[in-house]
């Protein structure tokens, strides 16, 4: 008999889809946006988006996720016509010509119905459904999956002074009610991943704490999402060895990754995909002690 070790079955209702994640998968990251901090400008128009996302999802990608509006620290708001305008072509495309789970970082109701009607079957939303609306919208709709991120403040002023007092605890205590009360609403638990949210209103020292502690994330029974890849905490460690290209943080955010993995994260959100995947199906390699 094999011994699966440390990885139990774990499936995510994904539309008409049930993701296996007994084994961790990388969800890439699509921005198409002007203004992101890694790769903004770089995917603005929708064909080169769309050919990314394809790229990714040949690479290895289970899942992509595509935002139109940045959520990068100080980033503005825009409107829900100009996010619209720029996901539904790459959302559409994506649709037709891949088999990797499409998701959609939003947290607009509007956003999230159009984005589900053109082929999405999942909503990544860094406020965990906190808009009026959004909660009951995605309880109509009855199978896609939902990521609940945890984030103290809002994306413009949350890395200012963000304080906790046991920063895992309340995390977790968080993200434990916002499960509660989307199976309350109607969203079954199978639809449910939960994220920390690394760098939405945390310090360095935050986000540690909460690396070291995601074993307790992991045992809610709930898959946890990371997303780690490129962000500034690698650059705060790592100071002068690196120089202002995001993509010089590619070594970190892979050690990161498998951090993360070992400690029973199941879905890692990544710019890199076929590093993050080779380096994730290693570490999962031990800690499930089976061939990956
Ligand atoms: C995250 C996200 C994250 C989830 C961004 C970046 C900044 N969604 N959207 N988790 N980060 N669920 O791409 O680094 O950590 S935007």
């Amino acid at each position: 008999m094999i011994d699966r070790g440390a990885y139990e079955l774990m499936h995510l209702m994904c539309g008409s889809r049930l993701l296996d994640l007994s084994r961790p998968v990388v969800m890439g990251i699509l921005n198409v946006t002007p203004d992101s901090f890694s790769d903004g400008g770089r995917f603005v128009e929708p064909q080169a988006a769309l050919e990314q996302g394809l790229r990714m999802a040949e690479e290895g990608a289970a899942l992509i996720d595509v935002g139109g509006e940045s959520t990068r620290p100080g980033s503005v708001a825009i409107s829900e016509a100009a996010e619209l305008e720029r996901i539904l072509p790459v959302i559409e495309g994506l649709a037709r010509q891949s088999t990797a789970v499409i998701s959609v970082d939003t947290s607009k109701p509007a956003v999230m119905r159009e984005a589900l009607s053109a082929g999405a079957t999942m909503i990544n939303d860094v406020q965990a459904l906190s808009e009026p609306g959004a909660l009951e919208l995605l309880a109509r709709h009855s199978q896609c999956a939902v990521c609940l991120m945890h984030m103290q403040g809002d994306p413009r002023t949350m890395q200012t002074n963000p304080v906790y007092r046991d920063v895992a605890a309340e995390v977790g205590a968080f993200l434990a009610s916002r499960v509660e009360t989307c199976v309350a609403a109607g969203i079954k638990k199978e639809r449910l991943v939960i994220d920390p949210g690394f760098g939405f209103g945390k310090t360095v020292a935050h986000n540690l704490e909460l690396l070291r502690r995601l074993g307790d994330f992991a045992a809610t029974g709930v898959p946890v999402l990371v997303g780690l890849s490129r962000k500034s905490m690698i650059k705060s460690l790592l100071g002068d060895r690196l120089g202002e290209l995001t993509s010089d943080r590619l070594p970190a955010s892979l050690a990161l990754a498998v951090v993360a993995v070992m400690s029973g994260a199941r879905i890692v959100r990544a710019h890199d995909v076929r590093e993050t995947s080779d380096a994730i199906r290693i570490a999962s390699a031990v800690s499930a002690r089976v061939a990956a």
